[in-house]
């Protein structure tokens, strides 16, 4: 046999070798990949509750027609159907809850069908001026927050107030 000739056993720890630097690298390409998929993920739950955050604070403090301290939706008001978004006060957002399937509706109240798995809700209370809570007590400030997650992804919240002092 020639000298400079490989013998079986190098060939076997080269190719051995090559696997573990071929598996290490599809390792990493997976792990990144995950964490882009993640981070493409985080996005989108912060672009939902964004997107709501800025309907829901568009609206005025109070129903045009019938202010009262209750939070929640007026009679007759919904925002479930397609072209009909029937809230028209701050407030009666409270308590909605949309998605996984249907999903999250636009602000013409239609389903969103590209984001279905992701649940978004909203919590609006009265909170005194400086943020704190005021147990319930109806004061000129009401305190969103929207709330967005998916089956894969830990809440993200997002939280602003609406005042009814005129600036
Ligand atoms: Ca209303
Ligand atoms: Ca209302």
């Amino acid at each position: 046999m020639h000298k400079n000739a490989l013998s079986l056993l190098e060939i076997v720890i080269s190719i051995a070798l090559i696997a573990i630097v071929i598996l290490g690298f599809s390792r990493v390409f997976q792990v990144g990949s995950m964490s882009i998929y993640k981070n493409d993920q985080e996005v989108t739950a912060t672009n939902l509750a964004v997107g709501l955050m800025s309907e829901i604070i568009s609206k005025p403090f109070c129903d045009p027609t019938n202010c009262t301290a209750t939070l929640g939706p007026e009679t007759v008001e919904s925002r479930t159907t397609c072209g009909s978004n029937g809230f028209d006060d701050v407030d009666d957002y409270n308590g909605s809850v949309e998605g996984p399937d249907p999903a999250p509706r636009d602000i013409r109240a239609c389903e969103m069908a590209e984001f279905k798995g992701f649940i978004r809700s909203v919590n609006v209370s009265y909170v005194y001026q400086n943020m704190t809570d005021s147990g319930g007590a109806t004061t000129d400030f009401k305190r969103i927050k929207v709330s967005v997650n998916s089956t894969t992804l830990p809440l993200i919240s997002i939280t602003e107030v609406k005042s009814n002092v005129t600036q």
